[in-house]
C-alpha cells in the first residue's frame, strides 16, 4: 500500500531543537520519552472493551473521585516511565496526592505535571478521553545544567525537585501538550513556536504531522457548558449563556452547544472548529468553590496551547490563567477558554459591562 512521507513527531521535535542552537536536547528527549508512555496507554484505551480494563480499581483519588482501571494504568504508565529517563527532577499527578519524587540518579532540569486519563467517567461507554502534560524548567535550572556540565563531584544540595518547583507560573510553561484518544489518537503539543497536531498511524505506531500550526477561528459558532449547572451560576454567566441562545443572525446566534464532559474532546473540537469552553464557579458545592478544574493539570496547559493558537484563557472574574501563580498541586479554578472574540464577549457579561 502507498504511504505518503510523512513528518514524523521526533523529527519535527528535532527541527524545533535547531531552532534553540544553545539546547542540549534534553526537552526533546523528554517528549519523546512521553509520546512513547502516550503510545503505551493508547494501546490499552483501544483494548477497552476487549482487555480486563474497563470498570473501577477499587480506589478513591485525591479528589476523591473511585479511580477507574484505565486511569491507574494510565497513571502508572507515565509515572514508572518518567521516573527514569533522565531529564525530570520532580512530578505531580492528578491522581496522586503528593508529589512524585525521580528514581534517584536519574534527577534532570525539567518538572512534570500531569493528568494521566481526563474525562475517565466516559471510559466505559466508548466517549474520547485525553491525557494532558505540563513541563516547567526547575527553579534551579541554570545552576543545574552548570554543574551537569562541569564539575560533578562537587555534588549539588539538592539533584531531586521539590513542590516548589511544581507550582510555577502557566506562563513559565517551556512545553504543554495532550493526547487525544478519539477516532484517531492525536497529539497536540506547543513549545512556544506554535502549535502543532499529530495523527497515531497505529500500523506502524508512528505520530505524523497531520495540523501544522494550528489556529483557534476568532469567533465561533459554539459553546461547550454544563448547562444543568445554570441555577448555581452568578448572574453575570447565566445572562452571557443567555445572550448565546438568542436569535440574531449578524452575531450568528444562536450558537449550537456541544459538550462532551471531557475537557480535552471539547477543547480539542473547539481548537480546530473555534468555540467556547466554560466551567465556572458555582454554587452547588461548598468544597469547590473555585468550580471543577485543576490548574496544573488542566487549565495551565490548554491555556499555554489557546494562546498560542491565537485564542484566550481567563477566570471568571477575568484573570489570564497563565498569570495565576498556583498555591496547592491540586487547586481549581474557574475556566473560560477558547476563541479570542468568544472570551472577549463573556469578560463583559462577566464584568457587568453588557
Ligand atoms: P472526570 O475525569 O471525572 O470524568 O472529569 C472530567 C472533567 O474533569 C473534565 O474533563 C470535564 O470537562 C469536566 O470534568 C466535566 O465535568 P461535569 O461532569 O461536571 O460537567
Amino acid at each position: 500500500m502507498y504511504r505518503p512521507i510523512g513528518i514524523t513527531v521526533s523529527r519535527h521535535i528535532r527541527d524545533l531543537q535547531r531552532l534553540h542552537p544553545e539546547a542540549t536536547g534534553d526537552l526533546s528527549g523528554l517528549l519523546n520519552e512521553l509520546i512513547v508512555a502516550a503510545k503505551t496507554i493508547s494501546a490499552e484505551v483501544n483494548m477497552a472493551g476487549l482487555a480486563d480494563v474497563l470498570g473501577m480499581s477499587g480506589k478513591t483519588n485525591i479528589q476523591g473521585e473511585e479511580v477507574q482501571k484505565l486511569d491507574e494504568f494510565a497513571n502508572n504508565t507515565i509515572k514508572r516511565r518518567m521516573a527514569r529517563c533522565g531529564y525530570l527532577c520532580v512530578m505531580t499527578s492528578e491522581e496522586e496526592a503528593d508529589i512524585i519524587p525521580v528514581k534517584e540518579g536519574y534527577e534532570g532540569n525539567y518538572t512534570l505535571a500531569f493528568d494521566p486519563l481526563d474525562g475517565s467517567s466516559n471510559i466505559d461507554v466508548n466517549v474520547s478521553i485525553g491525557t494532558i502534560f505540563s513541563i516547567h524548567r526547575r527553579r534551579d535550572f541554570q545552576d543545574f545544567r552548570n554543574w551537569r556540565q562541569t564539575d560533578q563531584n562537587q555534588g549539588m544540595a539538592n539533584a531531586q525537585g521539590d513542590e516548589g518547583d511544581l507550582l510555577q507560573l502557566g506562563r513559565e510553561q517551556v512545553a504543554a501538550g495532550y493526547i487525544i484518544y478519539g477516532s484517531s489518537t492525536m497529539l497536540v503539543f506547543t513549545t512556544g513556536e506554535g502549535v502543532h497536531g499529530f495523527t497515531l498511524d497505529p500500523s506502524v505506531g508512528e505520530f505524523y504531522l497531520s495540523h501544522p500550526n494550528i489556529k483557534i477561528p476568532e469567533r465561533s459558532k459554539y459553546f461547550s457548558v454544563n448547562e444543568g449547572n445554570y441555577g448555581y451560576w452568578t448572574e453575570g454567566m447565566q445572562r452571557y449563556v443567555d445572550y448565546l441562545k438568542e436569535k440574531d443572525k449578524e452575531t450568528s446566534r444562536p450558537y449550537s452547544s456541544r459538550y462532551i464532559g471531557s475537557l480535552v474532546a471539547d477543547f480539542h473540537r473547539n481548537l480546530i472548529s473555534g468555540g467556547i469552553f466554560l466551567y465556572p464557579r458555582d454554587n452547588k458545592n461548598p468544597a469547590k468553590p473555585s468550580g471543577k478544574l485543576r490548574l496544573l493539570y488542566e487549565a495551565a496547559p490548554l491555556a499555554f496551547i489557546v494562546e498560542e493558537a491565537g485564542g484566550r484563557a481567563i477566570t471568571d472574574d477575568g484573570i489570564n490563567i497563565m498569570d495565576i501563580v498556583p498555591d496547592a498541586l491540586h487547586q481549581r479554578v474557574p475556566l473560560i477558554i477558547g476563541s479570542k472574540n468568544d472570551v472577549d464577549t463573556v469578560e463583559e457579561f462577566l464584568a457587568g459591562k453588557r
